[in-house]
């Protein structure tokens, strides 16, 4: 893991970035130095960083100021604090505004590294749970958390820069039959390959998502109710053309079909919740029109 992290080192002292920087590196880590914290910050506007070193005392912008900054940013890394200052007041202040660790200085390089690999650590798990949280296991789509979460970020996006965002609604047709038939495991067979054909049928910045047991959403940023009902009509076919035999001793091959509505926004005021409830209804006439289509 420390071959790959990046640390981003911030003193206003020229020799402790270069004994930091000595250390980080011997150890395997990537480094960028930032003398001060207004140099921190543009780095940190332009990239993204594993993990954070941060002197306290340093004039102009501050470590609590630069420590504050990225508490707020979104995937912010997190701070070990590097100061000084073994003042109660100063530790407790900083671990209260959200940094990881604080250690002081002069620093012994081992304990800093134990601490830092402790500090990586947590972060991996972290984001590994929340990357748990969003998706779906079976089809390791996105669930309706994680798809709710970024097509409404897909749409906040579209919508500031003035453009049309289509959603579909996707229900697979008798897909109880499919259980009933073949088996559960069958069914679950199903829906992971309808969860990757649907990924690879649409573009890498639609949003997929698994919404509930056989129905799925599809947000499409920055496209024309032309374009979205092509690439839904696509799908649909891909999936009909589709043979899914089963690697049991039977052999089975089963096909499947798709009913789906689509909706595209009309005005520049419309909202994620608005498109679902408009295609899922559309979605129903489909069904009731005889399934296996798409309807606008
Ligand atoms: P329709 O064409 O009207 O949509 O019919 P349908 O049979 O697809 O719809 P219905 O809502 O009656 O059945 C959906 C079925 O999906 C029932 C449920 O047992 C099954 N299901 C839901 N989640 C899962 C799952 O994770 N795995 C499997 N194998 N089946 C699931
Ligand atoms: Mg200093
Ligand atoms: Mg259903
Ligand atoms: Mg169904």
């Amino acid at each position: 893991m420390s071959n790959n992290s990046t640390i981003l080192v911030i003193d206003d002292a020229k020799d402790t970035l270069m004994l930091l920087e000595f250390d980080l590196i011997q150890a395997g880590y990537k480094v960028i130095a930032a003398n001060g914290g207004a140099q921190a910050l543009e780095i940190l506007n332009k990239q993204a960083v594993d993990l954070v070193l941060l002197d306290l005392h340093m004039p102009n912008v501050s470590g609590t100021e630069v420590l504050t900054h990225i508490t707020r940013t979104e995937f912010s890394p997190p701070v070990i604090m590097l100061s000084s200052s073994a003042d109660e007041n100063d530790v407790v202040k900083m671990l209260d505004i959200g940094a990881e660790d604080y250690v002081t200085k002069p620093y012994i390089a081992k304990v800093l590294l134990a601490r830092i690999r402790n500090a990586l650590r947590l972060k991996e798990k972290t984001q590994k749970l929340e990357s748990l949280l969003r998706t779906d296991s079976l089809t390791h789509v996105n669930n309706r958390v994680g798809y709710e979460e970024l097509a409404n970020k897909a749409i906040s996006h579209a919508k500031r820069n003035k453009h049309q965002t289509a959603v579909a609604m996707l229900d697979i047709d008798h897909f109880k039959k499919v259980n009933d038939t073949y088996g559960h495991e069958a069914g679950d067979r199903v829906l992971v390959e309808f969860a990757d054909l649907l990924t690879s049928c649409f573009r890498d910045y639609d949003v997929v998502g698994r919404i509930g047991g056989e129905e799925f959403a599809v947000c499409m940023p920055n496209i024309s109710i032309t374009h979205a009902f092509d690439a839904c009509e696509r799908f649909r076919k891909s999936l009909s053309e589709l043979v899914i035999t089963l690697d049991d001793k039977s052999n089975t091959e089963i096909t499947i079909t798709v009913s789906i509505g689509l909706t595209v926004s009309k005005e520049s005021e419309f909202s994620l919740d608005d498109l679902m409830r408009d295609s899922d209804k559309l979605m129903y006439q489909a069904k009731s029109a005889g399934r296996n289509r798409t309807i606008t």
